[in-house]
């Protein structure tokens, strides 16, 4: 068996290790990065592919350009169920090229000294006392087993978890994903028959019929170009996705050429706050793996991007203080909580009550403004659902005179606000981390009970 040392193993190269990649390749470390793909297919995954341009504005990332980006969007169009209420949501962002993206960022970091893998996957990791020291490898290009020891190891691998599930589950990083916590997702990439209607802009169709439990979305890609895809709640006992899609596309896409199909593939979209902790002894996770999804609209690429940043700035810190314990990586958590795992969890809660509501209620409380559309901007950009708002919205629907789970915005208010309030008080020690959890997982049940 061959056998190497790093300072860093990056173990996945999506958008998420790919970053990571990228920003320690500024840095003197000594970094192997992986994947299990061949090199022209890193980055390709099942995507909608729309990402906020603040994301990369806030984190120094380079802009997506030429190839990697193909259509500049002006902002978001969501449709209610009966389609009669139409708001629109001004934001900058792009359209980009996923595996284009990924591969400049992967090509950037090899060039500045990281050394990189592909057709190679992590088949174990290596544990040493209760430290994640490294992980067995398989090199498929040269049919070779390498150790590959590393004083940090970072999870990257996507909604498979590859990694860091094998690890032994005294490791709190193990968190598994709760079936209803996650939806399926799936999307296909056309050509259209004609130039799309106000392409810079990105639909979103909402509706339980059509999509229970997510959503349906047309996003154009150029005036003659559309990712048009759903979203379902996993763990329901639904209808597969492709009976949704067929039944379904049709309606929401009536422009697409079936003739001209590029691309077609599904996934699962984790839907809930973040791990409870994204570092532990030796190892960090990030992206996906780590949950880090925006839980209502399952966007997780400009998040995976955060995680990134705020591992890769505790791993800097780590070699700074020769500590690779979960103490000394754990300002990760105080910096991903901070711009956006707080956000998440109070979302995780939005997000359970909106998968409750039946079409009427959505098309009742769009039509009337029960919420208006800064309100929802606000609520799914800062994670804060004013508590005015909820009492103005309770005026309206009383207005309905029939019972219904729009009577409960305002608990659903409060209950967000208290969750962000726990975040607030993460623990400065990872001693402190389950108690703090527990207090989160009660929040969540009490919450799952006041919806009934
Ligand atoms: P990703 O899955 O991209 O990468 C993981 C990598 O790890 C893979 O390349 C894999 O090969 C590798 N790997 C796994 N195990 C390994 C092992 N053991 N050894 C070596 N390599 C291993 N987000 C968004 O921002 N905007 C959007 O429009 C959408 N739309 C959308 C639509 C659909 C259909 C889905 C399913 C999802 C979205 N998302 C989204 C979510 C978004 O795609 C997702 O959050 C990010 O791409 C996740 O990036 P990661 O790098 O974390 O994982
Ligand atoms: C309800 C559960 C839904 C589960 C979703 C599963 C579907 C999976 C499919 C995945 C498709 C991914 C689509 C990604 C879209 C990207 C949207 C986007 O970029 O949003 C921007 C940026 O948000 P950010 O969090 O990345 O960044 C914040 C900031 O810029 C950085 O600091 C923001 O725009 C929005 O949030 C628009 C709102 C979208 C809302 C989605 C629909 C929800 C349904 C609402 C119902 C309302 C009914 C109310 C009735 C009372």
């Amino acid at each position: 068996m061959k056998r190497a040392e790093y300072d860093v193993l990056i173990i996945g190269l999506g958008i998420a290790g790919a970053s990571l990649a990228w920003k320690l390749s500024q840095s003197n470390l000594k970094v192997l990065a992986i994947d299990s793909k061949p090199w022209n297919r890193f980055g390709d995954k099942p995507c909608g592919d729309a990402i906020s341009k603040e994301h990369f504005d806030n984190l120094g990332m380079p802009y997506p350009q030429g190839k990697e980006l193909e259509e500049k969007v002006e902002g978001i169009k969501l449709y209610s169920p009966d389609m009669k209420t139409v708001w629109t949501v001004k934001g900058e962002g792009f359209e980009i090229d996923s595996p284009s993206y990924v591969q400049r960022l992967t090509k950037e970091a090899r060039d500045r000294g990281v050394e990189i893998l592909d057709l190679t996957t992590a088949m174990k990791p290596i544990i040493v006392g209760n430290k994640v020291e490294g992980a067995v490898l398989f090199n498929r290009r040269t049919n070779e087993t390498i150790e590959a020891k590393a004083k940090i190891t970072v999870d990257a691998t996507g909604y498979s978890t590859s990694f860091r599930s094998k690890l032994p589950f005294e490791f709190p990083v193990t968190e598994s994903l709760d079936d209803k916590d996650a939806d399926v997702a799936y999307r296909e990439v056309l050509n259209t028959k004609d130039e799309i209607d106000e392409y810079p802009y990105l639909r979103i169709f909402i509706t339980q019929k059509a999509s229970p439990g997510g959503y349906w979305w047309y996003f154009p890609k150029g005036p003659n170009k559309v990712n048009v895809g759903l979203g379902i709640q996993g763990g329901m006992g639904y209808p597969s996705i492709h009976e949704f899609y067929n039944k379904y596309v049709d309606y929401y896409a009536p422009d697409i050429d079936k003739n001209r199909l590029l691309v077609k593939g599904g996934a699962l979209v984790p839907t809930r706050r973040p791990l409870a902790t994204i570092v532990w002894d030796g190892i960090a996770v990030i992206g996906d793996s780590a949950f880090t999804v925006n839980p209502v609209h399952g966007g997780g690429k400009g998040s995976a991007m955060i995680s990134a940043y705020c591992v890769g700035k505790a791993i800097l810190n780590a070699f700074e203080n020769n500590d690779f314990s979960a103490k000394g990586l754990w300002d990760a958590n105080e910096c991903y909580i901070e711009r956006y795992g707080a956000k998440q969890a109070s979302l995780d809660l939005f997000r359970r009550f909106l998968q409750r509501l039946s079409d009427d209620e959505i098309n009742y409380g769009m039509n009337r403004k029960v919420i208006r559309e800064e309100d929802l901007l606000e609520a799914s950009t800062s994670g804060d659902l004013q508590l005015s708002t909820a009492e103005k919205a309770m005026r309206v629907i009383m207005a309905l005179g029939k019972p219904s789970l729009l009577f409960k915005l305002k608990t659903v208010a409060e209950y967000m606000k208290k969750v962000k309030d726990v975040y607030k008080h993460f623990p400065e020690e990872p001693k402190d981390l389950i108690k703090w959890k527990h207090s989160v997982d009660s929040i969540i049940l009490e919450f799952n009970k006041a919806l009934e």
